[in-house]
């Protein structure tokens, strides 16, 4: 390492900012389409904008003419802000994370009986993406998927399921859990829909009844529980960290 290479000793985590070229320069870059048209003008409107956003020196590095009246900007610029790493608390989902066959092992020894989940993405949300990445066989990024596990009876019902036809199926089929997927978050329409489920559960006395799971990119542990899942999930899920636990929240609230 140079003598001018010091980067890991200087760190301050109280004080963290973007890195670029050395550390502490606050470089970082920005992506966004405004809806101005293409040109000299519009290339000054980024860069206000950024500066307004804590940038100096802002640099407009790359536009485009996305359609007429709307430019696509890419700026560089210098950050001026700092997190304190050290402050920072997250609230997360606090289990400990079995692979696919501890999960199988861990039904034999504790619930001794199959575990239904019944799963879909709701309302009008048309994507399947997530939740058969979680649900279906073959899964994802090289994790199976619920359907494969043994013990596990996987109900996937795909997308814009009404939340009174997935409750249905949790009914019929007596699920121990049900996965909610929500992708779409334009206008909060996730929010009014994960709410509804709720509402609807608890209507008709059987929130307690079954273990709640919300999932998507958007959405994290804490808002799931604000809004009285048991659990939520974000990216880069898969699915034995949803069975993990769902399993162990089956043996801790003695639902076996
Ligand atoms: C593919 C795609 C589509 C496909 C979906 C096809 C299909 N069969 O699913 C089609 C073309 C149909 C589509 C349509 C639309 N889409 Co679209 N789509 C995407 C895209 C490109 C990828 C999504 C995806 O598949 N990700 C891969 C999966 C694996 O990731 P994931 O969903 O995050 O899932 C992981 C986790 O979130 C989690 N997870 C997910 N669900 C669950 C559930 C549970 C219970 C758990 C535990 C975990 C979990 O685990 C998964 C694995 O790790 C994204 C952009 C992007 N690059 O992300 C836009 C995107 C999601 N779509 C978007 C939009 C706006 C739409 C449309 C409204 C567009 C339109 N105006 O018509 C429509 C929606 C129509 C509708 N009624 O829903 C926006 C959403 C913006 C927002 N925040 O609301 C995005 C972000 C694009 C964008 N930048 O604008 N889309």
């Amino acid at each position: 390492m140079s003598a001018g290479n010091t980067a890991v000793a200087q760190v301050d985590l109280t004080k963290v900012k973007p890195y670029g070229d050395t550390l502490n320069d606050g470089m970082m870059e920005l992506a966004f389409t405004l809806p101005v048209p293409h040109g000299e003008e519009g290339s000054e409107a980024a860069k206000i904008l950024a500066k307004k956003m804590g940038l100096d020196e802002p640099n407009v590095v790359y536009s485009k003419n996305m359609a007429p009246g709307f430019t696509f900007f890419v700026v560089y610029g210098k950050c001026q802000h700092t997190v304190d790493y050290t402050s920072i608390k997250v609230t997360k989902v606090e289990v400990d994370v079995m692979d696919r066959l501890a999960c199988a092992q861990y039904i034999k020894d504790n619930i001794k009986r199959d575990v239904v989940i019944v799963g879909a993405s709701t309302g009008t949300d048309a994507h399947t993406v997530g939740i058969d990445a979680i649900m279906n066989m073959k899964g994802f990024h090289g994790h199976f998927g619920l359907e494969r596990y043994e013990g596990i009876d996987a109900i996937n019902m795909g997308s814009q399921v009404p939340n009174e036809t997935l409750i249905q199926k949790a009914k019929e089929t007596g699920a121990d859990a049900i996965l909610v997927s929500q992708t779409v978050t334009q206008k909060d329409v996730h929010i009014q829909n994960l709410t509804n489920m709720v509402e609807l559960l608890e209507a008709e006395g059987l929130r307690d009844k079954v273990i709640l799971v919300c999932g998507g990119p958007r959405i994290s542990h804490e808002l799931a529980q604000e809004l009285g899942y048991d659990a939520g999930f974000g990216s880069h899920t898969y699915a034995e960290h949803v069975a993990s636990f769902v399993l162990t929240e089956l043996v801790r609230r003695k639902m076996v």
